[in-house]
């Protein structure tokens, strides 16, 4: 199976709750301070170790759930040339999701775990994920925006400061480009097409771009990871720099692209050289986080049908594995 580590079972310097060695833990803090990686087999605070379960958990599930609204369009895309690109993305989606579960796996936990806590509605997945795909537009303007978002957020994540998780953003960073490219692309064949096409781009980007600002998380003064992450490595900048680098950026390719956005305020601030943007309204976001958006129970219904469905090719996988090792025995005995 594909793993992060050269070994993870028995990982000896894992560290009950609770019993972090302050000693230890200030060279820990110095070592990550120093911009250095650290390896699944190296000691790490209890907290550091959590703190990355759960990132890196939430990054996995929104990988899989993400592949849900594009999923939806693959047997309606316009042309075969589209119905292929897409069926490659989402693909790619499910990849990412594994190299992310087996990232996790690294520090100690199963992915049995990871999996069950998403179908209980314990964990999170990108709030973004939640909203519906309406029209073929809005399958563009994920990949342009929602994918342009996943890269300008996940970049800095190829220097987190454990390895396992960082190199397998190398990689996902990677397609994700690909991914934007090409629904930069489409979107920007639907401009050159019918009054209708342009408008059906306007329109998904009028629903997909406040929803897209949230992906960034709370301001840095409500986001209440940020200041130990940050400080172990695991962040290396914070929600709202990389909210104003994706302004910053998206506005001129849309301006390329002919369309408009859904904000009275968005304009370049000389001063700051930046542009403003308006007021995020982080009740929507809240709402959806917790579980009341337009599509959270759709979702979540979907991933435990899948689960439930594959029952069968895990147990046969399982039957094969073991008939496989027991045939490899008895041809060495
Ligand atoms: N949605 O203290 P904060 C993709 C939660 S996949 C839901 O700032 P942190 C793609 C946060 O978890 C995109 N929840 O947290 C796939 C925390 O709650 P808990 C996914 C959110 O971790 C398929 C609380 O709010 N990308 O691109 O320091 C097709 C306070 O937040 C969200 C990743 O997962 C949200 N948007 O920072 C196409 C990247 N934002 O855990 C595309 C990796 C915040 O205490 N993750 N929350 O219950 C990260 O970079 C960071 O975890 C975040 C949040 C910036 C997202």
């Amino acid at each position: 199976m594909y793993t992060q580590a050269m070994d993870i079972p028995g990982n000896e310097t894992k560290t009950p709750a609770g019993s972090d060695d302050p000693v230890r833990a200030a060279a820990f803090d110095e070592r990550t301070a120093r911009g250095e990686f650290v390896e699944a087999k190296d000691w790490m605070p209890e907290a550091y170790r959590r703190t990355l379960i759960r990132q890196i958990s939430q990054h996995a599930h929104s990988e899989v759930v993400g592949m849900l609204p594009e999923g939806h369009w693959i047997s309606r895309a316009p042309s075969l040339k589209r119905k292929a690109i897409l069926l490659a993305k989402v693909q790619d989606e499910g990849g990412h999701g594994l190299y992310l579960y087996a990232a996790a796996e690294t520090l100690g936990v199963s992915r049995d775990e990871l999996v069950d806590a998403l179908h209980a509605g314990k964990a999170k997945y990108s709030s973004i994920f939640n909203y519906p795909t309406l029209t073929w537009a809005d399958i563009g303007v994920i990949g342009w925006l929602v994918d342009g978002a996943a890269i300008m957020n996940q970049v800095p994540l190829c220097r987190c400061s454990y390895g396992p998780y960082a190199r397998a953003m190398i990689r996902i960073c990677k397609e994700e480009s690909f991914h934007q490219r090409q629904g930069y692309d489409a979107l920007y064949t639907m401009m050159q097409g019918t009054e209708a096409q342009r408008a059906m781009v306007q329109d998904a980007v009028n629903r997909w771009w406040w929803p897209v600002l949230m992906m960034f998380g709370p301001h840095d003064a409500d986001s209440q990871h940020s200041e130990q992450s940050m400080k172990w490595g695991i962040k290396r900048i914070s929600n709202d720099e990389l909210r104003q680098q994706f302004v910053d950026a998206t506005v001129a390719q849309g301006k390329v692209l002919g369309v408009t956005f859904p904000d009275p305020d968005l304009c370049w601030n000389e001063a700051r050289g930046h542009y403003d943007f308006g007021r995020i309204d982080w009740r929507e976001f809240w709402n959806v986080v917790n579980g009341h958006g337009p599509c959270n129970k759709e979702r979540l219904a979907a991933r435990v049908a899948a689960w439930e469905d594959g029952a069968w090719v895990r147990e046969a996988a399982l039957a094969y594995a073991e008939k496989h090792a027991a045939r490899q025995r008895s041809v060495a005995a």
